[in-house]
């Protein structure tokens, strides 16, 4: 047996295949007979199911999989069932959003009416989601921090095309969904509510963004560093000395004059990685309710200089009689 394993020389077990625990009653049978797969062992774990699947996780699929195929045939019918034009140009399809004049009414199915379903649909999916992850969770006598970190996810989610849409009074004011089209709104959002740099709370969000980033990185790499003392074996390591552990530790106390502990980092990881979608949310909930202009905002509070008057006597258009609205 290798003493020293690493991603590229790592010796694969092959033995019984796994089960896991019995589960308490009330839960469904888990589905897949488990198997071995060689390549999935190179990443992670090389045993393959069984897979937990019951009845929420089950109506999760349904509605997430009617979700993904409205939008698809939705994209499919604007290049006239072309299944060429499908492939070609599928980057830019989009599912829009119902027009202005809908406000939060259901318009007819092809102005809006089928992207209201989908997004529907799509939330009643991830919502169920939640839920199982939060049920399998308790199921295994964990704590419910997965759930409750997807949650940040799923307020971002929510306020991008359900809170912010409801507050504006508008449908239209949600995310198309298709993959450029989702981009183009992003850059558009941004320019029609005066660059959204100049929001605070954009600003933390990339705070969060890249420090979850710079976290995973020193984490990930603290922990590979000290595989060689078993590092990656937690427990046994908290307590005692000269362990992997201790050296992590030491290295940073040494390279920076502070360290984290073997909870204390895991605790910044999780708060790092929800506070990022969740004061972008309130970003984004604050645009266009409360701040019109995140530029002209910046400018009064003193946060932005204002542009020198060098073109004192041009009018905003927009402000003109006859524009349109
Ligand atoms: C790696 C975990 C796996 C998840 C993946 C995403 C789908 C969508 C469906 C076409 C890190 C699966 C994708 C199921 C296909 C249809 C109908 C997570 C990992 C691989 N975006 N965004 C992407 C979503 C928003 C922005 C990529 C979703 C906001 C920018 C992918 C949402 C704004 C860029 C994607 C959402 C915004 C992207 C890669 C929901 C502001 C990119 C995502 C539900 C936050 C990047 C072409 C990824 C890209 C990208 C999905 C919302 C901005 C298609 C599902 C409206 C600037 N986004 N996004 O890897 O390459 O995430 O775009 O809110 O540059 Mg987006
Ligand atoms: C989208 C949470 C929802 C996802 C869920 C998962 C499925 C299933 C299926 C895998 C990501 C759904 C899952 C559907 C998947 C399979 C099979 C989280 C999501 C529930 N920005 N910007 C952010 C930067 C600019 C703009 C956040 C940087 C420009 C808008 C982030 C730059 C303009 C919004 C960030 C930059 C602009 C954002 C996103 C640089 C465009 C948002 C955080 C360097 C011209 C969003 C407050 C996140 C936000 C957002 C980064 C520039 C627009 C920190 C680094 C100025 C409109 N931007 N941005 O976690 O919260 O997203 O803003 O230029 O809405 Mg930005």
């Amino acid at each position: 047996m290798a003493q020293y394993q690493n991603l590229f020389t790592a010796v694969q077990a092959t033995g019984p295949v796994s089960e896991g625990i019995p589960l308490p009653k009330g839960n469904d049978p888990r589905l897949i007979k488990p198997f071995f797969l060689h390549l999935a062992g190179r990443l992670g774990n090389a045993q393959i199911g069984p897979v937990y699947l019951g009845s929420v996780g089950l109506a999760s699929l349904v509605f997430g999989i009617l979700s993904f195929n409205i939008i698809g045939m939705n994209m499919l019918a604007s290049v006239n069932f072309s299944p060429v034009q499908f492939v070609r140009q599928l980057f830019w399809l989009a599912l829009e959003p119902p027009a202005p004049v809908y406000g939060l009414h259901m318009p007819p199915l092809n102005q809006g009416g089928w992207w209201l379903i989908a997004g529907l649909f799509l939330t009643i999916s991830i919502l169920l989601w939640w839920v199982r992850t939060y049920r399998r969770a308790r199921q295994l006598g964990l704590g419910t921090h997965v759930p409750w970190a997807f949650t940040g996810a799923i307020w971002l989610f929510l306020v991008l095309g359900f809170f912010r849409p409801v507050l504006m009074g508008c449908w239209c004011e949600a995310v198309p969904f298709g993959i450029f089209p989702h981009l183009d709104w992003t850059a558009a959002f941004s320019l029609r509510y005066g660059n959204l740099f100049y929001n605070p709370f954009h600003a933390l969000s990339i705070v969060f963004l890249y420090g979850s980033v710079l976290l995973f990185a020193m984490h990930g790499a603290t922990i590979l560093a000290v595989g060689r003392y078993g590092g990656e074996r937690e427990i046994e390591q908290i307590v005692d000395r000269g362990t992997a552990s201790e050296r992590a530790a030491l290295f940073w106390r040494w390279t920076m004059g502070f360290n984290a502990t073997m909870e204390s980092i895991h605790r910044w990881a999780w708060w790092f990685a929800v506070l990022c979608p969740l004061v972008g949310g309130i970003g984004i909930l604050l645009t266009g309710t409360v701040v019109d202009n995140w530029y002209l905002w910046a400018v009064k509070h003193g946060v932005a200089p204002p542009y020198p008057p060098v073109f004192p006597n041009v009018v905003d258009p927009a402000t003109l009689q006859g524009a349109k609205p």
